[in-house]
């Protein structure tokens, strides 16, 4: 089957957009909403896997509070700051099993193995249901081309495959109402073995879907979104083998504070850090199943349990000094004075503005490169209604003095340039601190 024309199109503004659409801070991709990041390193890079959340269209005839998603793009960083949208990889009106008006493209995955690249993906199949399907590249970015029929003998969501030391394949998904579910794959990776075991030992109420499996030293472990309260949380549960018995270990994230009711992740070390990456809903705070994929820092423990990740606006990635840095994406601020809003409120994908209102209110901003501290002034975006000043120190909230920025009296944005002082090299925290009684509205900051 022929791609939709909505695709042709998506594919090519993705293309025009690939240098403005991701980010260093949380959500990771701010042009579009994501969900269900599969992260995995191929080719010495990060690829994120997501589904793709869309706003309903015309022709959509399902449930209008629902997820709608027809396609998955990949998005690619060697340094989980530049984030690159490769574009569409596969959809529901391309590939020959699934439904291509169900609009049912959920969680997928991708791994690597004997020169393919295997995608794994659940959709509504024309006939029976929820399948499993599996499209196969030569490159992590596609194209990749999609098997005609899903995996025999699987029914369910949310496939992800672990490849164990000794080259044996596993299949993890979830079933509706059923649980976690393995089967061992062939080495064609487009079959399984025997039929599929459900998973023992997790927990029995509350429903559980989106695993994800990872081995380190020695140890399984088994991760998924569960309904422990009221909406769905990160667990784990850990087995010397990958097809179990698996022993409830702990909680890796509570839920999210936005009330967003599904959590799908996956975990990853990449040049020696784990990340966690995961949804919320940042763009889109009254509708939860519009979700943006981000991603944090995981730590374990010496005896291998996985400390709780604490949720960032910040995120993972270094700020380049010369960017627009987003203060609104803060890593901490004052307790009071400082207050987070879309810019517009009509378009989230625009991104946030930071409102100082109290004189010595601040936000700290973890981890802006300067490079050789070239950079000769501050740019900022800002607007003051009554006239407003705020400075920029380094490292600490009584730290140099970057420069001083005066916005005069307004109701619009504007670019205000200011001489630089005392730039330092290499990686620092930025402190951004309201200077006596006149409120600020902060769009960014940059130093040029
Ligand atoms: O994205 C649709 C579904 O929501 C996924 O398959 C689940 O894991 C949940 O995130």
């Amino acid at each position: 089957m022929k791609p939709s024309l909505r695709h042709l199109m998506a594919a090519t503004v993705a293309g025009l957009l690939q240098a403005t659409a991701a980010v260093a801070t949380n959500p990771l991709i701010m042009d579009q909403f994501s969900a269900d990041p599969t992260a995995r390193v191929f080719e010495g890079k990060i690829y994120v896997y997501p589904s793709h959340d869309i706003k309903a269209p015309p022709e959509y005839k399902g449930r209008p509070d629902w997820f709608v998603m027809e396609d998955y793009h990949v998005f690619s960083s060697e340094n989980l700051t530049d984030w690159k949208d490769h574009g569409v990889i596969v959809t529901q009106t391309g590939v020959e099993w699934t439904n291509p008006t169900a609009y049912a493209m959920w969680a997928p995955d991708c791994v690597f193995r004997d020169g393919k690249y295997y995608f794994y993906f659940p959709a509504t199949a024309k006939v029976g249901g929820m399948k499993i399907g599996v499209a196969v590249a030569d490159k992590p970015y596609g194209p990749f081309k999609p098997m005609p029929n899903p995996i025999e003998g699987v029914s369910g969501l949310d496939p992800v495959v672990l490849i164990d030391k000794d080259g044996s394949a596993y299949l993890y998904y979830a079933t509706a109402g059923k649980g976690l579910s393995v089967a061992r794959l062939k080495p064609n990776m487009l079959e399984i073995e025997g039929t599929p075991a459900l998973i023992d030992n997790l927990p029995t109420k509350g429903l559980l879907e989106g695993p994800f499996v990872f081995e380190k030293n020695g140890i399984y472990y088994l991760t998924y979104p569960h309904v422990e309260n009221r909406i769905e949380r990160l667990e784990y549960a850990t087995s010397t083998s990958p097809m179990g018995p698996f022993k409830q270990v702990g909680v890796i994230l509570d839920e999210s504070e936005s009330g967003c009711w599904t959590v799908h992740h996956s975990i990853l070390d990449y040049k020696g850090q784990w990340y966690l990456f995961y949804h919320d809903r940042d763009l889109s705070p009254s509708f939860d199943k519009n979700r943006s994929i981000r991603a944090d820092k995981l730590f374990f423990n010496a005896d291998g349990t996985i400390r709780k990740v604490i949720p960032t606006l910040r995120g993972v990635g270094l700020v380049e000094a010369k960017s627009q840095i987003q203060i609104d994406r803060y890593s901490a601020k004052s307790g009071e004075g400082v207050a987070i809003s879309y810019l517009d409120a009509a378009n989230t994908h625009a991104g946030w503005k930071t409102a100082f209102s109290a004189a010595n209110s601040w936000v700290r901003f973890n981890e802006v490169d300067f490079g050789r501290g070239a950079q000769k002034s501050v740019e900022v975006r800002a607007m003051a209604p009554g006239g407003g000043a705020f400075e920029l120190r380094l490292d600490k909230q009584d730290g140099p003095v970057l420069g001083r920025v005066e916005v005069g009296q307004g109701t619009e944005w504007k670019i205000a340039t200011v001489a630089a002082k005392k730039i330092p090299k290499g990686v620092h925290d930025l402190f951004v601190t309201q200077v006596g009684a006149g409120a600020v509205d902060v769009d960014w900051v940059s130093f040029r």
